[in-house]
């Protein structure tokens, strides 16, 4: 399908904001400071815009294709709605944890969100060694409101069957598809790792126990519409602020979520496990183990907060004739064994596929391979050891076992 819209540039932003009032009464295109180009994203274009009272302005517009390669990988920019209409629809469910949506232009595929500035993208944080206590927690709370919040313990049958069809996203699902559970082990001609993983990515990709396990997350992520889940919950998908002088985060904000559909609700749990496994690879690679240990201690943060929110809306499901205490229990277990199959596939994804991760990129070569190894090994572990002990504080044990030595 052909697109033909117009694309932001520095340029046209302010123009952009005096078309629309709601903005104009935000911040003033007349007087604007600074617009600044900031995506750093792999698929948009994503603006910041600064008036002279300070206020300010992110505007993000979707492409036709994939920002990272260009015109040659077509992608449909629809994914703007998919993203406004999930941010919009998670907000009340996760009170204060989401990006506010305040415009979304169907017609150019722009949405205005308000202006984190004062937040920094949580990856970039993790990167500079900084900690945000309290993020992860924050984290797990917003899948918990979204997994009550847009299920059938949520919503009634038909608003349900109505959400389910507007939030069909083939082409980004096909995305994760190929790019999270498939390409890891099977390169498409679009894996890379330095020289010295060579290895590692060809024992990946013999790994049978892992390729299984790959078919088994893959089917899953296909066929199990529990919940509106976000997608593509990494810590790039995640601002968070501090204080000044505080580790103590007091603000997160999710955002972000074009690649949200019905999914199943461990694909984002098992997302954010991976990325903070990720993440304290490059401490330990850097010799910040205690930092390192911070990161992995997130995955149990994440989990208890998911845990304790979802079991304090329980009572508020719609439907409790069936829907009794024993079926919480078998829900939260299955979500916590799904979650290490789906963090070791976003971990694979992230050593060996297309999109790589700042974490590992950029530490020095020699840094890179045992990092990269590191991960690499958790993820081929991981699936064999879930069944055993499948609590997050089990995830980390084994996490912390390979990456230290
Ligand atoms: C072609 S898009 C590559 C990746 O970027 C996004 O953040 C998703 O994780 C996707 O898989
Ligand atoms: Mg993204």
């Amino acid at each position: 399908m052909a697109h033909d819209y117009e694309f932001l540039t520095v340029d046209t932003v302010a123009d952009y904001i005096r078309t629309v009032p709601t903005l104009a009464d935000l911040i003033d295109p007349d007087d604007l400071v600074s617009v600044d180009e900031i995506g750093d994203g792999n698929l948009n274009l994503v603006f910041v815009a600064k008036d002279s009272a300070g206020r300010g302005l992110c505007l993000k517009q979707s492409l036709p294709y994939v920002r990272m390669t260009g015109p040659d990988w077509p992608m449909t920019p629809e994914r703007s709605r998919l993203e406004a209409d999930s941010l919009r629809i998670h907000a009340p469910l996760a009170p204060g944890l989401v990006s506010e949506v305040l415009h979304y232009n169907h017609d150019r595929f722009i949405i205005a969100l308000e202006d984190l500035s004062d937040h920094t993208v949580w990856r970039a944080a993790l990167n500079e060694g900084l900690v945000h206590d309290g993020a992860a927690a924050a984290a797990g709370r917003y899948v918990a409101g979204v997994a009550l919040g847009t299920s059938v313990l949520g919503l009634e049958r038909e608003e349900l069957a109505e959400r389910l069809a507007a939030s069909v996203n083939p082409q980004l699902c096909q995305i994760t598809e190929d790019l999270v559970f498939t390409e890891p082990s099977v390169d498409a001609g679009r894996n890379s790792t330095i020289e010295a993983n060579a290895q590692d990515a060809v024992e990946l990709s013999v790994d049978a126990e892992f390729v299984a396990a790959m078919g088994r997350a893959k089917w899953l992520f296909m066929t199990k519409a529990e919940a509106l889940i976000h997608g593509d919950l990494h810590t790039g998908s995640i601002m968070v602020r501090s204080p000044e002088g505080n580790t103590e985060c007091d603000s997160i904000k999710v955002f972000d979520s074009e690649f949200a559909f019905y999914g199943p609700v461990a694909f984002d749990l098992g997302a954010l496990w991976a990325n903070y496994t990720i993440a304290a690879a490059r401490a330990f690679a850097l010799g910040e183990d205690d930092r390192a240990q911070w990161a992995l201690a997130l995955v149990t943060q994440t989990w208890d907060a998911f845990e304790e929110e979802f079991r304090r809306r329980w009572p508020d499901r719609l439907d409790q004739r069936v829907w009794g205490d024993p079926f919480l229990e078998e829900l939260l277990a299955t979500w916590q064994q799904e979650a290490w199959l789906f963090a070791a596939a976003k971990m694979s994804r992230r050593i060996v596929g297309a999109a790589k991760t700042t974490d590992i990129e950029t530490l020095p070569e020699n840094l890179r391979e045992g990092a990269a190894r590191g991960v690499l090994q958790t993820a081929r572990r991981a699936v064999r050891e879930a069944a055993a002990d499948s609590s997050p504080k089990a995830f980390t044990a084994l996490a912390s076992e390979i990456l230290v030595s």
